[in-house]
């Protein structure tokens, strides 16, 4: 067989806009249900989740059933070991949170090849060459890799230019949570100098050419930032929409 392609990977490559949706309630359910809402992505956070591998696999496997969404898995660190366990299970596009540094965006490069471009570990009967059964897999298994690198600190925007610039990376994501955090503001992203940050960066990273990111709650930032330039932007998280329409049921009654 074939290997599968990454739409996203091509989408974003293009220029076009793909509108994403953040999974947070870690419960196939809930994400078969947000793949088929019509968003462009799903975000898969086994970050801040207690999503295992092996439920992040069978995210994986519901999230194929959607041919028209793609599946973003962010994992809980930027390490070479994790890594390798997303690429086995058959992750193509990854979030790597907290890259602070040019060396950092290297070491999630590093860990999404094989030798000897990289330092992926290989092994041929895998979910991610279907078991063996996709032809070439070896010389053909970056392809459709694409690597996300999550920028959210003050010190991960002074080095923005430096990371995007390491061959390899296909898209820059500014988190604001933590951006706002490392400035001294936590839990307070609408801080105007956090909000000037992130949309500098945007702009920053749209005149590199290099597709940028972001998710926030707030529909007039969202709007304010794929104005900017964003490419990839996530305008909502699931445990957010069931708060407020909670909330809100509740209120009518
Ligand atoms: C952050 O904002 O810190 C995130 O990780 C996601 O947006
Ligand atoms: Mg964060």
């Amino acid at each position: 067989m074939k290997q599968p392609q990454n739409a996203f990977k091509s989408a974003i490559k293009a220029g076009k806009s793909q509108l994403g949706i953040w999974n947070s309630i870690a419960e196939p359910t809930v994400i078969e249900a947000l793949a088929g809402a019509g968003f462009d992505w799903v975000l898969i956070d086994a970050e801040h989740t207690p999503l295992s591998d092996a439920d992040v696999m069978r995210a994986l496997q519901v999230i194929a059933a959607y041919p028209e969404t793609s599946a973003i898995v962010r994992p809980v660190a930027n390490d070479t070991a994790v890594i390798k366990r997303l690429l086995d299970i058959g992750a193509q596009t990854l979030l790597v949170p907290y890259v602070e540094t040019r060396a950092e965006a290297q070491a999630a490069v590093d860990a999404m090849h094989y030798g000897p471009r990289g330092l992926r570990g290989y092994a041929g009967l895998t979910r991610s060459s279907r078991y063996g059964q996709v032809e070439g897999y070896g010389t053909g298994a970056s392809d459709p890799l694409c690597l996300l690198l999550q920028v959210e600190t003050a010190k991960g925007i002074e080095n923005l230019d430096a990371i995007a610039g390491v061959e390899g990376v296909d898209g820059v994501f500014i988190g604001p949570a933590d951006l706002a955090a490392s400035m001294g503001h936590p839990g307070n992203t609408g801080h105007p100098d956090v909000v000037g940050a992130v949309e500098h960066a945007i702009a920053r990273l749209k005149e590199l050419g290099m597709p940028a990111g972001f998710l926030s709650l707030d529909d007039a930032q969202n709007a304010r930032c794929i104005e900017l330039g964003t490419t990839f932007t996530a305008v909502g998280v699931d445990m957010a929409l069931l708060l407020s329409g909670l909330k809100n049921l509740r209120a009518r009654f």
